[in-house]
């Protein structure tokens, strides 16, 4: 089970909770301890926040206009944050220099193809050194992942085995090409002995890096801050990149170290695709946790979207539509999958997966039948009759219980975007929004979808 799910199950104790009194206080810290404990967050972070918690929720005065619970619930989420990264930093947005290190395996390669496409995305003219000249493999696998970026230009020379040379050549190629951004794949070992630290710095020489972001693997848990210190010590680490927090349950325990040696965590890994990446946001990636949904999150991928051109429209404006439904599944599909996006919103957990997932097939499918459809069905597709249900299936050469699970799938969606409509990112900020969109969204298991 990965991090978040742990968290969440500790969170659904909130739900049954009905007096706040120092036993079932005590419950809920339990709970919270266990699911920390497990993401391999250290005992003494995980003693002290329960300690904190428990006196302060069971103080004598509380702030007014809250309840017990709504305080503690507000607590809670704070001290989280504050274990989890705080107020973070974000991550620079037009970085002239970027060198990635890192043991071998923590996802150095995948996030170097990562970063490209997001800050490709941005606008910014993006370059690749393949400096990695340790692992034979290493320049293929790079240059793979590239041609999924076009526009990204990548610089490699296979018949150079000293890793600072090609990061010099590189530069002189890349900048005669017009790139602004520069980003050098570095070899990884298996621990940070003299030959990576040399290697390291003889690339630092060369490139003088605005900046050294480690890649971690989350999976490594509290290990990270013995990780994020030494590279620091050893060649000046600025920021931190955690990977696979998709699958990790030790995610938090990463996070959470990674607070204590104050190494910035600014983008964290989510899977293995090209746009697994994203901005990390202490408060933002617990609220998701939490189930409140990702608004910002979401609304973020969103806009990544439209500067890829892909045609999207924002479901939570505007009615939401037979056509919004078919472009929120079009463009869905482009981000990754549905069940990704329910999970930001919060309802990942509790939606069966075929009931999100929609391939190329189905969504074909949906085209033809809404295309025999009129415009007027189309904006409401309530209106539509048996006998018209039966008259779109044979214009489209499919069933009438196509048809049916068209429009059942649709009232799905729009009930699920329903629930976003009237927040937004002021609510998400402000304390007292927080609670007030807990009320709405402690119980996302009692969401009907059928
Ligand atoms: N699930 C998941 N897998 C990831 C993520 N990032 C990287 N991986 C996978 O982790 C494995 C190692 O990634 P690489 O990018 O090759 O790691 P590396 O640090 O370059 O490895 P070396 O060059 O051998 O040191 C690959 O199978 C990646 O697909 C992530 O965020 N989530
Ligand atoms: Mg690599």
């Amino acid at each position: 089970m990965g991090f978040g799910e742990n968290l969440r199950k500790a969170f659904d104790a909130f739900s049954t909770l009905k007096v706040v009194d120092k036993e079932s206080v005590k419950t809920l810290t339990k709970e919270l301890q266990r699911a920390l404990i497990s993401a391999d967050v250290d005992i003494e972070t995980v003693l002290s926040l329960s300690k904190q918690l428990e006196s302060a929720a069971l103080a004598e005065t509380i702030p007014k206009g809250l309840t017990r619970k709504e305080h503690l619930i507000s607590l809670t989420y704070d001290a989280l944050v504050d274990v989890l990264g705080g107020k973070t930093i974000a991550a620079p947005e037009k970085p002239t220099s970027i060198l990635l290190v890192g043991l071998f395996g923590s996802g150095k390669t995948t996030t170097c193809a990562k970063l490209a496409h997001y800050y490709g995305k941005r606008g910014l003219r993006v370059g690749i050194i393949a400096a990695d000249t340790f692992r034979p493999a290493a320049v293929d696998q790079l240059e793979q992942l590239v041609k999924q970026l076009p526009g990204v230009q990548f610089y490699s020379n296979r018949n150079e085995k000293e890793a600072s040379v090609v990061v010099r050549q590189g530069i002189v190629d890349l900048m005669s090409k017009g790139v602004h951004t520069i980003i050098v794949d570095s070899a990884g070992r298996s621990a940070l002995d003299p030959e990576l630290v040399d290697e390291v710095k003889r690339i630092h020489a060369i490139l003088k890096p605005e900046n050294v972001w480690l890649v971690l693997g989350g999976d490594v848990g509290q290990q990270a801050k013995k990780q994020a210190s030494a590279f620091h010590d050893a060649v000046g680490v600025n920021g931190v990149v955690l990977t696979r927090m998709d699958g990790s349950a030790k995610g938090g325990g990463a996070l959470s170290a990674c607070r204590a040696t104050h190494s910035p965590v600014y983008f964290i890994g989510m899977g293995e695709k090209i746009n697994d990446l994203e901005a990390f946001h202490a408060d933002r990636f617990l609220s998701r946790v939490m189930g409140y949904g990702d608004l910002k999150g979401l609304l973020e991928k969103m806009e990544d979207l439209k500067i890829e051109n892909i045609n999207t429209e924002n479901p939570l404006e505007g009615p939401f539509t037979l056509q919004t439904f078919y472009t929120q599944l079009e463009s869905t599909r482009k981000m990754g999958s549905l069940s990704k996006i329910a999970e930001m919103l919060g309802f990942g957990m509790n939606i069966p997966k075929h009931e999100l997932e929609v391939g190329e097939e189905k969504l074909d499918k949906y085209k033809s039948m809404m295309d025999s459809m009129t415009k007027q069905e189309k904006r409401d597709p309530e209106v539509l009759t048996t006998s018209r249900i039966e008259r779109i299936a044979k214009g489209s050469g499919t069933n009438e219980s196509d048809v049916r699970d068209l429009l059942k799938h649709y009232r799905q969606l729009k009930k699920m975007m329903g629930q976003f409509k009237n927040l937004d990112e002021e609510k998400l900020k402000n304390p007292k929004g927080m609670q007030k969109l807990m009320k709405g969204f402690q119980k996302p298991k009692k969401i009907k979808l059928r």
